[in-house]
């Protein structure tokens, strides 16, 4: 069942169900090599997500920016492949969405521990905001933070359940967004969140 919460984003309830499995074995291949990690922001704190990345560039964080980098500074070899599993997930997601053709570069991979929070922010380092993001959630439920075009605006809360994908483009792919607290419990992925954002990046 796809759902439309605002025009340009389009929740699809428990869509990834059933692949779950097959991408939790698929993540624990990808953080063999790159394994997950608290990066620092611009301003010097470690961020309370643990991060890596698969694809042709990742996303990361340091005391000089952010950007999308071709290889791992942890470990100065080029991020894992994007699985096929993980690839043709987010197509298909995309697809249902209304979007053909999806061909992501980058899937940003982040893990949440209880006490975990990912705070307001708008994803502005890709080169093509036509292209949209799509993020799929596994793991511990989440309260999601929407806001509006504006860091002002009151975000909407949204809980994201294991299986969840949203598909974010046209006029919300700009939206500040965040994560809420988590909080702790049982879940097929253990007691964490992991949420992976499927972008063209460059
Ligand atoms: C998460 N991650 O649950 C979210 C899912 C991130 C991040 O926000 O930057 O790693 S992606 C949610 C998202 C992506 C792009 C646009 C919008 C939301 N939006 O316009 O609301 O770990
Ligand atoms: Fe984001």
């Amino acid at each position: 069942h796809a759902m439309p919460l605002r025009p340009g984003a389009m929740l699809l309830g428990g869509f990834a169900a059933p692949d779950a499995p097959a991408l939790l074995e698929d993540l624990r291949r990808v953080e063999a090599r790159a394994p997950f990690r608290n990066m620092v922001t611009p301003g010097g704190w470690p961020m309370s997500v643990a991060m890596t990345n698969c694809g042709s560039v990742g996303w990361v964080t340091d005391r000089t920016g952010y950007r999308y980098d071709p290889l791992d500074p942890q470990t100065g070899e080029p991020w894992p492949a994007m699985p096929e599993t993980f690839r043709r997930l987010a197509g298909r997601a995309a697809e249902v969405a209304g979007y053909r053709g999806f061909e992501p570069d980058s899937c940003l991979m982040n893990r949440y521990e209880p006490g975990s929070r990912l705070s307001l922010h708008q994803d502005r380092n890709e080169l093509d905001f036509d292209a949209p993001i799509v993020s799929v959630s596994l793991g511990l439920p989440a309260t999601f933070l929407w806001g509006g075009a504006t860091r002002a605006d009151r975000p909407m809360r949204i809980r994201l359940f294991h299986g969840d994908v949203v598909v974010w483009g046209g006029p919300a792919r700009l939206t500040f967004h965040g994560v809420d607290t988590l909080s702790g419990g049982e879940s097929p992925a253990g007691e964490r969140r992991y949420n992976l954002t499927f972008r063209v990046a460059r």
